[in-house]
């Protein structure tokens, strides 16, 4: 609040400048982020504040966005401390440079050149700086490859990422070698995608088997599976068909989705197999069965989720340019599908913030015992919190705004009655019918 003073001229007008808005914080989806091992130690993030108006109509500056990059595939939910649990979806940043707004900095109390009208020529007051959003969020990065190689544990996975990619994972001759997915990046001819290693999965994965749950999601955003077999058998001398069906039948338990995602089916370790072994035809048949059921019965038709069996050996090499060439293939086709499907970046912030506005505005009124009432919602609380009681005009530059809000009549709609006692924050009030407020107000001028 301030008033023009200038030598010679008696009585300055009104000229105190609106404080800045803060910053927001801001997240943003980031190609060259890998991880969010940023976020493992660090919790807390601040955008600075906004500074104060002064008088000669100057506005106080802008706060700055703090804006935190986070890996392309990271899911954004908000959190319940309380609880524990994350709640409502706010984004899936899944593109470079996608963003969205996690708490929005407060708005600049405005000066009081802006509460002049006809009648009140000198508004004494000004409006408080509004107190910034908090909260938590929960970040969950998902995989986002192309591929994803899926199998039991041991039949050659990593062994195959890294045949067909620069990736150097650890192999081993024990279950669950791989805890935590690997990338690599293959190419056949021009083509280049990426491919994800993740971690075997056992009978039982969709109820959380062998931390089923936790690597079943690294594949639900892979538009492509590609499914491995050890066609041996493995050590145990397991039946590859058998092993076939228990991962198809884990998958699509874990998520319809996942039943319909299209596959490719890799019969791996070929070299390993005895001359003149039926298993590689016995599974080729299967999973020709699998595609003629999966094209609605018609032989030949290519259905959109066809598996297709490839016979290979991560050892020698054998069969490897076919898969790979196969896997681009059907990647690049799958990318210009979801290409088509997109929607636009930027979409979340809009979403998010409307949602937030619409719940900004609603207000709930609640009676707390014998002529005593509360009331309770984001922008009335902000609306109180923004004024300074100290100053007369600004509280009934307040009551003015609520009732314009509808506070005034939801209260006379639940029951209230001149001289009950209204109670928004900490603060309260005494409630007065609209006829006895109509006169005051209209004698301010409000
Ligand atoms: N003979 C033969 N052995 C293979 C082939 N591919 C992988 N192996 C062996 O199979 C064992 C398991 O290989 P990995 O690549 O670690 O299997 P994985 O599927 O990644 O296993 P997990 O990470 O435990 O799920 C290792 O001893 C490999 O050397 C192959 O084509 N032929
Ligand atoms: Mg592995």
């Amino acid at each position: 609040m301030s008033f023009r003073r200038e030598a010679h001229v008696p009585k300055g007008g009104p000229d105190g400048g609106d404080g800045g808005h803060g910053g927001n914080v801001v997240l943003v989806a980031d190609a060259q982020k890998s991880s969010l091992i940023d976020f493992r130690f660090k919790h807390h993030f601040k955008a600075t504040r906004g500074t104060h108006g002064k008088g000669s109509k100057m506005h106080g500056s802008r706060g700055e966005d703090l804006i935190l990059p986070v890996p392309v595939g990271t899911i954004v939910r908000t959190y319940d401390e309380d609880a524990g649990q994350a709640g409502q979806l706010i984004a899936d940043l899944s593109h470079d440079g996608e963003r969205v707004i996690v708490a929005e900095g407060g708005h600049g109390g405005r000066g009081n050149t802006h509460f002049v009208t006809s009648t009140r020529r000198a508004p004494a007051f000004a409006e408080l700086g509004e107190p910034a959003q908090e909260g938590w969020i929960e970040l969950e990065m998902k995989l986002l490859a192309d591929a994803a190689l899926v199998g039991m544990p041991s039949v050659g996975k990593s062994s195959l990422i890294a045949k067909m990619s620069a990736a150097k994972p650890k192999i081993a001759d024990y279950p669950f070698t791989t805890l935590s997915p690997n990338l690599g990046v293959a190419t056949a001819g021009d083509e280049s995608f990426v491919l994800a290693d993740v971690p075997g999965l056992i009978e039982g994965a969709h109820e959380g088997k062998g931390l089923g749950h936790e690597f079943l999601r690294h594949i639900e955003r892979s538009a492509l599976i590609v499914h491995v077999v050890d066609i041996t058998g493995g050590f145990e001398g397991r039946d590859p068909i058998k092993d076939y069906e228990i991962i198809t039948h884990e998958l699509a338990q874990h998520a319809d989705e996942l039943a319909s995602r299209p596959r490719i089916i890799v019969a791996n370790k070929a070299d390993a197999l005895p001359e003149g072994d039926e298993r590689i035809q016995a599974l080729a048949e299967r999973v020709r069965a699998d595609s003629v059921a999966a094209a609605g019965g018609d032989e030949f038709a290519e259905s959109r989720i066809c598996p297709k069996l490839f016979v290979v050996s991560a050892l020698t090499g054998a069969g490897i340019d076919a898969l790979k060439a196969a896997i681009a293939s059907k990647v690049s086709a799958l990318r210009a599908q979801a290409a088509e499907d997109a929607e636009s970046t930027e979409e979340f912030d809009r979403v998010w913030q409307l949602a937030r506005e619409k719940r900004d505005e609603a207000f709930m009124v609640t009676p707390e015992g014998a002529g005593a009432w509360r009331v309770a919602g984001r922008q009335v609380e902000r609306m109180v919190v923004q004024t300074d009681w100290d100053n007369e005009e600004a509280v009934l530059f307040l009551q003015h705004r609520m009732r314009r809000l509808g506070v005034d009549d939801a209260l006379a709609e639940a029951g209230a009655r001149s001289g009950d006692e209204v109670r928004i924050c900490e603060v309260a009030f005494d409630y007065e019918s609209a006829d006895a407020t109509e006169d005051m107000f209209a004698e301010l001028d409000l």
